[in-house]
């Protein structure tokens, strides 16, 4: 049985910044559908992209792998030869998660995972690498510099899959996607004390930037080919080809 996320539910007299400890570890599976919109066809599609994008001997990255769904996904879609999975966290309590998760499937595909500030791994000899709703937790200083080591890190014709919650440069649009969010959590089943205290405990810890940021920065980086190809109210995905 899956358990639900019952974390802001009550009131919260003083309202810490989120973490990623074991209480939201427990919950995360259905924390995660029940927030983001279109995540599960994002996990699909990561799938699909590796499937075309995965090259013989080479590693395939999975960065703030949480329970490892986009692990799982690779894995699965993995056809080439001499391969390695190489997803990292650095939260305990979701590696501790992952491990079991994905040791309930059987595969061939090497899968190491790392405990490590993403910041700190050096990527290499990547054909596939996956930032799944994780970037937006990095300090904004610091994004450039991780881009440009996944860049470097990429075999030509690899690719980097870039999942993030966005905001909109227009004042207008990005109200009306904030409160599509709020309404497809509501339609969820999330109460209005739970949204608001789930948008309090995340406003110092998840820093969105605006699609045309993104693009702009992976293009500085040095990826030449870089679009969108899906977006849901104030979520989405971007892939980025070397
Ligand atoms: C999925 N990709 O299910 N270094 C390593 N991990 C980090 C760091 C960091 N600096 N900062 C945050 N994390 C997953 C979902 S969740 C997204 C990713 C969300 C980790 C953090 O511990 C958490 O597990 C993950 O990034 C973000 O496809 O909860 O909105």
């Amino acid at each position: 049985m899956q358990s639900k996320d019952h974390i802001f539910a009550a009131p919260i007299a003083q309202l810490g910044d989120f973490c990623f400890d074991q209480k939201v570890a427990e919950v995360f599976p259905d924390m995660i559908k029940r927030s983001v919109p279109g995540y599960s066809n994002i996990i699909s599609a990561i799938g699909m992209i590796t499937a075309r994008f995965a090259q013989p001997d080479s590693q395939l990255y999975d960065l703030g792998c949480s329970l490892g769904a986009a692990t799982q996904e690779m894995r699965r879609n993995l056809t080439q030869p001499g391969c390695k999975i190489i997803a990292v966290d650095n939260s305990a309590a979701m590696l501790e998660r992952a491990r079991s998760h994905l040791a309930a499937f059987k595969s061939d595909a090497v899968v190491e995972l790392v405990e490590a500030d993403i910041s700190d791994i050096a990527i290499e000899n990547a054909s596939v690498v996956v930032l799944n709703f994780t970037l937006q937790f990095i300090a904004t200083e610091r994004r450039e510099a991780l881009l440009a080591s996944i860049y470097r890190g990429l075999k030509p014709g690899g690719v980097l899959i870039l999942s993030e919650k966005f905001i909109s440069a227009d004042d207008t649009v990005n109200e009306l996607l904030i409160d599509l969010h709020h309404d497809f959590k509501r339609a969820n089943g999330y109460s209005e004390l739970e949204i608001s205290q789930k948008r309090t405990a995340l406003e110092n810890v998840l820093r969105p930037d605006t699609p045309e940021q993104h693009k702009e920065r992976l293009r500085g980086v040095g990826f030449t080919h870089v679009d969108l190809w899906f977006q849901c109210f104030n979520f989405g995905s971007m892939v980025a080809v070397k």
